[in-house]
């Protein structure tokens, strides 16, 4: 039976972590591309040899060709550029938009029955460019913010109740970015709901307005510690969570960017949403009632990902 191929469009700081988690998570084989010369094959060797260690057998390649991505069953966008301190986002738009162009095209050539997962940024834009560069099913290429945003929220929310990680569940919203809307009404420790816990005194509000805004400005904190690019680890675990669920028809339910047609009242636009990933790719948008503040918070960050929509639609006319 052959191995599933995993298409790293992008080798850079989170391809190359993808790749390694691919290689240790035994997911299949990785092709690394790039547009710098060298790197990919380099990583992709290193990374070969930390197999000899490890015990996987994947085959990792590197390159610069997109003829090397034929028949991925996943591509995991990272090409672009990362944030460095000061610049926001939607600083990476015109840069970005003219990459996801040209990955969009190599794709739609090499690979045009992969699952496809962007994670450049600013996510939300991108990953609506790439759908249409690529002219890919929409429910087959997605967005990676919402695992990374709610396992910063389940992290702090972890720290707060002194529990494990494993036992907290939280619910991001929106678009990735300063507006995204965390909902502390959907997230649990085992099962109990945030607001039950501050009535049972294991928290107060304060403390979780706190947590709220740490997890919203959580991808900026580790820029200013970094000093130079942006988070990878995490960023990294979250896309190979969702290749996963797609690979083994798994059905999780993860917060993810997904094309939206008709649901929380917005129409031809991506924005994070809890989705189902299995083998048909996003299986099904599950739409939950939103109390007035979440609302609130989520049509902010609509009209924030519909701004950048605009900004890409005057720098390339192609874009409907
Ligand atoms: P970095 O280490 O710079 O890797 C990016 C790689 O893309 C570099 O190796 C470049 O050579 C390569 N590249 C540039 N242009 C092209 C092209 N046209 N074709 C192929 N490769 C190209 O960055 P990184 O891995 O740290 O981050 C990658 C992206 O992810 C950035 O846009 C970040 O802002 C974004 N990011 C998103 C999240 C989300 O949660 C959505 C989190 C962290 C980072």
């Amino acid at each position: 039976m052959a191995r599933n191929k995993i298409a790293l469009i992008g080798s850079g700081m989170i391809g190359g972590t993808l790749a390694h988690l691919v290689g240790l998570k035994e997911l299949g084989d990785a092709v690394l591309f790039d547009i710098a010369e060298g790197m990919p094959k380099g990583k992709a060797l290193d990374l070969a040899q930390s197999g000899t260690v490890e015990g996987f057998d994947a085959v990792l390649k590197g390159t610069s060709d997109y003829a090397d991505i034929a028949g991925a069953d996943v591509c995991i966008v990272t090409a672009g550029v990362p944030r460095k301190p000061g610049m926001s986002r939607d600083d990476l738009l015109g840069i970005n938009l003219k990459v996801m162009k040209a990955v969009g095209e190599g794709i739609k050539q090499h690979a045009p029955d992969a699952f496809v997962i962007c994670i450049t940024n600013p996510l939300d834009a991108m990953v609506w460019a790439l759908q249409q560069f690529s002219g890919l099913p929409k429910n087959k290429v997605v967005g990676m913010a919402g695992v990374l945003d709610s396992a910063r929220f389940r992290l702090f929310l972890a720290e707060e109740f002194d529990v494990s990680v494993e036992d907290v569940t939280a619910f991001v919203l929106g678009g990735h970015g300063d507006t995204m809307v965390p909902v502390p009404a959907y997230s649990t420790v085992a099962g109990i709901p945030i607001p039950d816990l501050i009535r049972m005194g294991w928290s107060t509000q304060e403390k979780i307005d706190a947590i709220v805004d740490r997890t919203r400005k959580g991808g900026g904190e580790i820029v200013g510690l970094l000093g130079n690019g942006s988070a990878y680890y995490a960023p990294a675990s979250s896309a190979i969570a969702m290749a996963d669920s797609y690979l083994k028809d798994k059905r999780r339910l993860l917060p993810c960017a997904a094309w939206l047609d008709g649901q929380y009242g917005c129409d031809g636009m991506y924005v994070g949403v809890p989705v189902i990933i299995g083998e048909g790719g996003v299986e099904k948008v599950v739409e939950i009632e939103l109390g007035d503040e979440a609302k609130a918070g989520f049509q902010v960050s609509v009209d924030a990902v519909k701004e950048l929509m605009t900004a890409c639609k005057a720098l390339d006319g192609s874009l409907g």
